[in-house]
């Protein structure tokens, strides 16, 4: 029997444009390439990290007051590299920059933003564990006298992004995005330097058996968090479930993605709007879930619907089966 075919992530990209927007003029598609070339050039240095001393804090401090890994700062010119030279993207905001970057040649008639974290749970890298690129597209419109400030291209609700994904660089290197038309996850194939299809139409399970959570942190959730952890934690729901927390937001999406379940990030003391940012990663991740048949909430609102007031601005996140999340809501 003949092998699949060797779909590709640009074939599939295009595909998806032919299909979606057959007057479009692949400009759109041109961008993700930039995007997933970027990915795969993070995702050598990743592999390579113990071996090119990049491990270990860069001595600086980034935006959000934490110290700065070299793979971060490797991780962050890439992305700026490949999206700043497609021509079409206007306006780039990163977790790692204060302020939004414009590609002043294309400030005139770029019609996209792009919004990222380059390496999130950076923290982890140290220990091996695996880490995460977030990526967010909105779109634009031209501004001939290069007038309108890049941020309110940037703060734009969710529900607008025109594309949103993850590169998960684990056990193998896998990215997962969508256009609005489901979830499609690719594996990169080291050989060939070709992200290969590999999840074709991703269902987020409409319950699972895993919650993850900062346990650390559960005497200082609001208390209807805490009663809905216990009501799970009792067998009262009819399942018996287990506990997952890797500390990485892109792996334990990964999993609650695929496997089904509940991802929470609920106000504490020392972050009482939530620890985890809106713009590059609770929106990007919500609309992969959205897309999947799952739901993101901020405990009580849909995260898509939020409008965001600042570029690192942070918001609880609830996020995974559509079952879960309705049950804690009912406990806020
Ligand atoms: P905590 C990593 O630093 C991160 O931004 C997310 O990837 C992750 O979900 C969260 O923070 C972990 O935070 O407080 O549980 O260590």
């Amino acid at each position: 029997m003949n092998p699949p075919p060797l779909l590709t992530v640009e074939q599939h990209i295009l595909e998806q444009q032919r299909r979606r927007h057959p007057h479009a003029t692949g400009e759109f598609s041109w961008l993700l390439s930039g995007i997933t070339l970027a990915c795969k050039v993070i995702s050598a240095q990743v592999r390579r990290a113990g071996l090119l001393d990049v491990l270990g804090s860069v001595g600086q401090v980034n935006v959000q007051g934490e110290a700065v890994q070299k793979l971060d700062v490797l991780a962050n010119r890439a992305l700026l590299h490949c999206l700043g030279s497609r021509g079409n993207v206007a306006v780039m905001a990163s977790e790692e920059n204060a302020e939004p970057l414009v590609a002043e040649r294309d400030r005139a008639l770029g019609r996209y933003v792009v919004i990222f974290d380059p390496l999130d749970g950076s923290s982890n890298i140290d220990v091996n564990v695996s880490v995460g690129t977030i990526f967010s597209i909105l779109r634009r419109e031209p501004d001939p006298e290069c007038r309108r400030p890049p941020l309110d291209d940037v703060l734009q609700p969710g529900y607008r992004q025109v594309a949103a994904g993850y590169v998960v660089y684990g056990s193998s290197t896998v990215l997962v995005y969508t256009t609005g038309d489901g979830v499609t996850g690719f594996t990169l194939d080291p050989s060939i330097g070709a992200f290969i299809i590999s999840h074709p139409s991703i269902r987020m399970p409409s319950c699972g058996s895993i919650y993850s959570v900062n346990e650390a942190n559960a005497e200082t959730f609001p208390e209807g968090y805490q009663r809905f952890l216990g009501h799970l934690r009792s067998g009262r729901t009819g399942r018996t479930y287990s506990s997952r927390y890797v500390g990485s937001l892109v792996a334990d999406f990964h999993r609650t993605l695929l496997k089904g379940g509940i991802f929470l990030y609920p106000p504490t003391r020392q972050h009482p709007s939530g620890k985890l940012r809106l713009l590059y990663e609770a929106n990007p991740i919500a609309f992969i879930a959205e897309q999947a048949g799952g739901l993101a909430t901020d405990g009580m609102n849909r995260i898509l619907d939020l409008q965001p007031t600042a570029l690192h601005q942070r918001t609880p996140l609830v996020v995974g089966s559509r079952e879960e999340v309705e049950l804690l809501r009912s406990f806020l």
